[in-house]
């Protein structure tokens, strides 16, 4: 694996890069295809409740790369599935990282059919932190890094970030928007220093969780975004609705597809295998 200094850099300074033309448009296309057939098998039936979650509001599924949501269309899914270990996909992952990354997630995002929103400003450690002072410790954890990785399938501009933000804690004034959930003030426009990121189709956006960021979600604007998220090998388990894939334990699961993703599932069944077999319900997030 070769290392891209400046693009290292960029990411350990900015905790975000954007990498152009990382997969063609013509590859961009075809998985796009793929996620909108898994998209309306979801939307009937998400594979884990085994009844339909979706509504016109909503603007992700989580587990894109689930077999069930490929019925009679196992191009589609080795299409999807694949994207997992793709090296080119993988490779900028371990670029930023230093290591090679562990696979933990697959999510779809696409804008809703209704109740457009600008989206709320948020590190992901709040979700998981009790207080500040929780969220602030979590933060400084070296082990507790993940990176999302956002493939455009169509242009869109519909992620903001605070550049910098992964590697301190919030102004107050930044504090103020982003734990403002239940007045909705984190869908401020006032985010100080926020910065738009374009991406055109077959663009990657790799992004530091712990920045401060936030999606957005316009009825009137497409976006159709694969998103792979990755940890390292020695992170914690966090066994939650994000890793909760029982399905990968099937034999059958991941037969047909291309090795380095066999490999990048394989070490995530290992990790995680006594969890997956638990009967915990977890709710769709
Ligand atoms: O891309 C989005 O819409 C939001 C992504 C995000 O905030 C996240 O996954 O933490």
């Amino acid at each position: 694996m070769g290392v891209d200094r400046s693009r290292r850099a960029s990411w350990d300074a900015d905790g975000f890069i954007v990498a152009r033309n990382l997969i063609p448009v013509a590859g961009a296309a075809e998985i796009l295809t793929a996620c909108e057939h898994a998209k309306e098998s979801w939307s009937r039936c998400e594979a884990h409740y085994g009844r339909s979650v979706a509504d016109d509001t909503i603007a992700s599924m989580r587990h894109v790369n689930h077999p069930a949501y490929y019925p009679d269309n196992p191009d589609g899914y080795r299409s999807v599935a694949n994207v997992v270990g793709d090296h080119r996909i993988v490779d900028l992952v371990a670029n930023v990282l230093g290591e090679r990354p562990a696979y933990f997630c697959t999510t779809y995002w696409f804008n809703p059919r209704a109740g457009g929103r600008q989206g709320g400003w948020h590190r992901d450690s709040q979700f998981q932190a009790g207080s500040d002072e929780e969220e602030r410790a979590a933060l400084a954890l070296p082990g507790r890094v993940a990176v999302h990785l956002q493939l455009a399938l169509v242009p869109s501009e519909d992620v903001e970030v605070v550049p910098g933000s992964h590697l301190r804690w919030d102004t107050p004034e930044e504090h103020a928007i982003r734990k403002a959930v239940i007045s909705r003030a984190w869908e401020s426009d006032q985010m100080p220093s926020a910065v738009r990121v374009r991406l055109g189709a077959g663009d990657a956006l790799v992004l530091d969780p712990r920045t401060i960021h936030r999606g957005r979600y316009l009825v009137e604007s497409p976006r159709r975004t694969l998103m792979v998220s990755y940890s390292r090998e020695t992170s914690p388990i966090v066994h939650d609705y994000f890793t909760h894939q029982p399905w990968l334990l099937a034999a059958d699961a991941t037969e047909g597809l291309a090795e380095a993703t066999r490999a990048m599932l394989g070490q995530f069944i290992s990790k995680y295998r006594c969890f997956l077999t638990s009967n915990e319900r977890f709710t769709p997030t």
